[in-house]
């Protein structure tokens, strides 16, 4: 590890203690002599957001110095979980605090738990931008995210007689010491009003009178890199009423309304859209992604304008990521800047636009892919409307030129969507503007090509790219896994995997090594202990460590099949049920272990949270059964909870019907741990398969391009058997709640089953069965474990990181001199 100064802050363990225990007494305000875990956690995050002030200091003050292009990823949602283990494992002085703790008598992982998480995001696409954002510091390229600093960030799920309930999460309530808090940098952001036109210097222009304004505060997060100095930002915009806003009302004396209707404006970041299925062409989701796209842009073009006066350059000094199409308005408001603030001629301005854009896309399902009602966009964003039709008009115009009549191509590549309701396609809008559009694994870029945007992708197919999502070892192995970060050191020689993880695969060398089994198997038993107590505290479930933990943790969706899992629990309790004692002396017990929430408003997904309890609730009391087979839910599935989870986890699942996962960034976690992966050859496993080898993974199920003619033949419960008597038993109420889950069980019937369960069940069921037999061999288990963690290193969000920056951003490593 690096560093005892490196500032002006001294990091040995007495300057450490003597910093943890003034923030005590000047931060906290508690007595030194007198305080908790909770108070002690507040002061050391103080002492540790210190040290990253002084960092994020001198890394913006070389940035300005050098004036490289930057890269500014703007993003809706950041799941950024807890930061203090991550925070202190970067900057590298973790034994250094460890040891100033204990001197106080306190203990470093039990302070660390006092977190809570910050969760301004749903899933998948909101963990990629937190991992993502630690490596653009580790790797010293000079990026800025953007996004909304939410009050209440994605709801805390609290199970009542295995039902869902959704709370809301409070989560700045006791103060948040990761944040900077920048009264002076904010800008007013418009809405509503009309659009008139007006004559200058002899040219026309069109001007937009907004009628209402908020102002967008800035809260800055540094994001330290490891290993390196740099520390990068994560600058998030919170809604506060503005000085101009409704000034009339207190002239005219109504003060208590004009207070009342003043706080509205803060409404606008309130709270995260905990659905990430479909858009539903909300008003105030649109506010949100305006709002913090027009504060960023204004943050954007200051910067620039301190070293540049000519938009020219503006290309060759930044890069605009759109992360999904949820910012893509920030297309129309780079136009509308350009041409009416800036009055640049709208070819030019677009040429610009063109230049400097471009955007991932996260999703498969069409669903997902936003439009906005025409009416709703015209009323709260006027001007933009009319920019997005200009935009339209001049790509309807190229295409007619190159497809002349084909009315139907031009209408399905339009960015208006014709209808009862017509509508704007933000993803159309980005497909026109972004010089790359970048699918999230091969598979996934495919489906992009050959359905969701087939037309945009024979037009221009060089837009099209895709970069494997990956995750960050930092968080993901050194801090919730530091037993086995030891091992990987000791058995490679070094720490450098940790800035460069293809280091890892050496571990493939001492894959049947019997010194590294043993330490590798201890390692998984430690982790296993702490996710039992974790469990038992949780659910007052035991579990014997003799058992394979078997995980499924993401967000609940029938396309990411939890239903199959827990039909294939159905079947293997009644495998058990109905065997003698000599045949229950040869199961492989196993401990399965679900956890995810469900968006509010999604019955089917709720009706799958009961069904795990349901089943829960029987097998785990069943004394046929004892440690053959528990069933645990586990309740408000969150980062810091994945942390714990994924170490101790023997094997893990990952079910979508190929074809509906993008990427899945799990199994990367998974992976990583040296999880076995039980998946489907979907999105980013069948990268994996490829690297690992497919014989060090169990995979199962039918074949993306199988699923069209098997949907088309509706497969039938008749298919298999087993599949039709477990949903027989759930119909039946063996597990109770007959009514309830009737619906839940019709969406598997015979020409209703979309997610093709019944046709993939027989398969699943053999590889769960190989998987068994696996683990009977430990030896070979192991080794298949360390094979995974070795053949990781493609996983990393380093590599994904550095492919963006060359391939679609143009941006290169600005380094902080130490
Ligand atoms: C959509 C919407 C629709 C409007 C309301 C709010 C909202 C929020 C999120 C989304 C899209 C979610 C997309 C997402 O998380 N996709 C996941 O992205 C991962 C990172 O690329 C990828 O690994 C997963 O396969 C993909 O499902």
């Amino acid at each position: 590890m690096f560093g005892l100064m490196d500032g002006f802050l001294k990091n040995d363990a007495v300057s450490l203690q003597k910093d943890i225990l003034d923030h005590v007494e000047y931060t906290v305000a508690r007595s030194r002599f007198n305080f908790d875990d909770f108070e002690a956690y507040q002061a050391l995050a103080h002492s540790v957001r210190d040290r990253l002030i002084e960092r994020w200091h001198d890394t913006h003050q070389y940035f300005k110095k050098k004036d490289p292009k930057r890269l500014y990823f703007l993003s809706l949602e950041f799941l950024m979980g807890r930061s203090l283990t991550n925070s202190v494992t970067n900057l590298g002085i973790q034994d250094q605090y460890a040891d100033a703790l204990s001197q106080l008598g306190f203990d470093y992982e039990v302070l660390a738990e006092q977190e809570g998480d910050a969760a301004l995001g749903n899933g998948g696409l909101a963990r990629l931008a937190a991992c993502q954002m630690d490596s653009l510091a580790t790797l010293d390229y000079p990026a800025w995210g953007y996004g909304l600093r939410y009050q209440y960030g994605l709801f805390r799920q609290i199970i009542v007689d295995g039902f869902q309930h959704e709370q809301p999460d409070f989560w700045l309530n006791f103060g948040n010491p990761w944040e900077i808090e920048r009264v002076h940098v904010s800008y007013p952001v418009k809405f509503y009003g009309t659009v008139e036109e007006e004559v200058l210097n002899g040219k026309t222009f069109r001007v937009w009178i907004p009628a209402e304004s908020v102002e967008a505060v800035a809260y800055d997060n540094p994001i330290p890199g490891y290993g390196t100095r740099n520390a990068i930002n994560l600058r998030l915009w919170a809604a506060k009423p503005s000085d101009q806003y409704d000034m009339e009302s207190y002239t005219t004396g109504d003060y208590i309304n004009a207070i009342v209707n003043r706080q509205k404006a803060e409404t606008i970041s309130n709270v995260l859209y905990p659905d990430d299925r479909s858009y539903q062409g909300k008003e105030l989701r649109l506010k949100q992604q305006y709002f913090f796209v027009s504060a960023s842009l204004q943050d954007i073009i200051r910067r620039f304008k301190d070293l540049h006066n000519n938009f020219d350059e503006f290309p060759e000094k930044v890069a605009l990521q759109i992360n999904d199409t949820h910012p893509s308005i920030a297309i129309a408001e780079v136009m509308r800047v350009l041409v009416d603030e800036e009055h640049l001629d709208w070819s030019k301005a677009w040429g610009i636009a063109c230049k400097i854009f471009s955007v991932t896309i996260h999703a498969v399902q069409p669903e997902a892919l936003e439009k906005v009602p025409i009416d709703l966009l015209g009323s709260v964003l006027p001007r933009h409307l009319e920019i997005i039709y200009e935009i339209n008009y001049c790509l309807m115009e190229e295409l007619k030129k190159i497809f002349g009549q084909d009315y139907d191509k031009l209408s399905r590549m339009s960015i208006i969507e014709e209808g009862a309701v017509k509508c704007i396609r933000m993803a159309n809008l980005s497909l026109a503007c972004c010089h790359t559009v970048n699918g999230v694994s091969r598979l996934h870029l495919e489906t992009l090509k050959t359905r969701v945007f087939k037309d945009f992708y024979e037009l221009w197919p060089q837009k099209f790219q895709f970069k494997t999502n990956g995750v960050t070892q930092r968080r993901w192995i050194v801090v919730s896994n530091p037993s086995l970060c030891s091992i990987i050191s000791k058995w490679l020689g070094t720490e450098a995997w940790i800035r460069n993880v293809d280091l890892i695969a050496g571990l493939r060398e001492y894959a049947e090594d019997p010194d590294l089994h043993a330490e590798w198997k201890n390692m998984k038993k430690v982790n296993k202990m702490r996710l039992a107590e974790y469990i038992e505290t949780l659910t007052s479930v035991k579990v014997s460590l003799d058992a394979m933990f078997d995980v499924q943790i993401k967000r609940i969706h029938e396309y990411k099949r939890q239903l199959l899992n827990i039909l294939g629990i159905i079947h293997r309790y009644d495998c058990i049920k109905n065997m003698d004692e000599s045949d229950k002396r040869r199961v492989v017990p196993r401990v399965c272990i679900i956890g995810g929430k469900a968006a509010p408003g999604y019955e089917v997904a709720k009706k799958i949270i009961k069904l795990c309890h349901a089943v829960a609730d029987k097998v785990n009391i069943d004394p046929d059964v004892g440690d053959l087979l528990k069933v645990v839910f586990i309740p408000d599935y969150n980062v810091s909870v994945a942390e714990l989870v994924i170490p101790g986890t023997d094997l893990s699942q990952h079910l979508s019907t190929a074809g509906h996962e993008a990427s899945g960034t799990g199994c990367m976690k998974f992976l990583m741990n040296g999880s076995l992966l039980l998946a489907t050859a979907d999105g980013s496993a069948v990268e994996i398969a490829e690297e690992i080898g497919a014989t060090n993974m169990f995979l199962f199920g039918a074949k993306v391009d199988e699923v069209p003619a098997l949907r088309e033949k509706g497969t039938s419960l008749k298919g298999s058997l087993q599949f039709a008597r477990v949903v027989r038993m759930v119909r039946d109420g063996h597990f109770g709640f007959k009514d309830y889950f009737k619906s839940l069980c019709e969406t598997v019937e015979e020409g209703k089953d979309f997610y093709l369960l019944g046709y993939d069940f027989a398969s699943y069921l053999e590889a769960q069965a190989t998987a068994d037999r696996a683990f009977v061999d430990q030896e070979k288990w192991t080794q298949m474990s360390i094979l995974s963690t070795a053949g990781s290193g493609k996983f990393s969000s380093d590599r994904t990181i550095e492919e963006y920056a060359e391939q679609s951003w143009g941006i290169e490593p600005c380094k902080c001199p130490f």
